[in-house]
């Protein structure tokens, strides 16, 4: 697992790499709202963790969510036979018409699984880059959104130390250090 570049004092890590190893407190799955599984990094991390984590989706869709997780919402399971402990499961949007809604739906997804995580008691969460696969949300867009949510919750909330954003194509990567958002450098 390769890591590109850190950002806000270090507590941001940029890596290239497959999700469903990365050894964090919790990872997040781009998943979609019957939390039943799929296709991308949805389908990988549960194909990883084992039935375990279907199981536990199962029951938080009938006792909370009946009708779906609605978008930009986060829920919490365990993580299965994954190095990670947790996944935190979030919602992104479906990219097309209503490009501000659209990005206030992404930055949901960043600002309530850091919220969930810190919650928790968790320190250190991975993040795929939410919507950017089947969801058609172009990269160039999603970085600058995800790295604004990113850090404004950082900004105003100390719990958690290290956020690291996993990238699976270096191609993906290098758009993201092109167009994201992050104030601070540091190494
Ligand atoms: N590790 C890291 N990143 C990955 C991995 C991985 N193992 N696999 C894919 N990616 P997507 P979405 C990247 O399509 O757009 C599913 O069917 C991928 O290159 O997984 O939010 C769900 O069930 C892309 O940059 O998620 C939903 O129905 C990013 O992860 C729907 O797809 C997200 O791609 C969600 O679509």
């Amino acid at each position: 697992m390769e890591e590109l570049r850190r950002f806000l004092d270090g507590r941001v890590v940029i890596k290239l790499g497959d999700i469903t190893k990365e050894d964090v407190e919790a990872i997040v799955n781009a998943a979609n709202s019957s939390l039943m599984g799929g296709g991308g990094v949805d389908g990988a991390i549960h194909r990883a963790g084992g039935p375990q984590i279907l199981r536990e989706c199962k029951e938080i869709r009938s006792a909370h969510y009946p009708d779906g997780l609605p978008t930009g919402q986060a829920i919490i399971t365990t993580a299965g036979k994954m190095a990670a402990r947790h996944v935190i499961h979030t919602v992104g949007p479906v990219y097309g018409q209503g490009g501000r809604e659209k990005a206030e739906q992404l930055a949901a997804c960043y600002r309530n699984s850091l919220f969930l995580a810190a919650e928790s008691k968790l320190k250190s969460v991975a993040f795929p880059a939410i919507s950017t696969g089947v969801y058609g949300y172009p990269m160039e867009e999603a970085a600058q959104v995800s790295s604004r949510a990113i850090e404004r919750f950082l900004g105003s909330d100390k719990r958690i130390e290290e956020v690291r954003l996993v990238f699976f194509s270096r191609q993906d990567a290098d758009i993201f250090l092109k167009n994201h958002a992050f104030t601070s450098h540091s190494q």
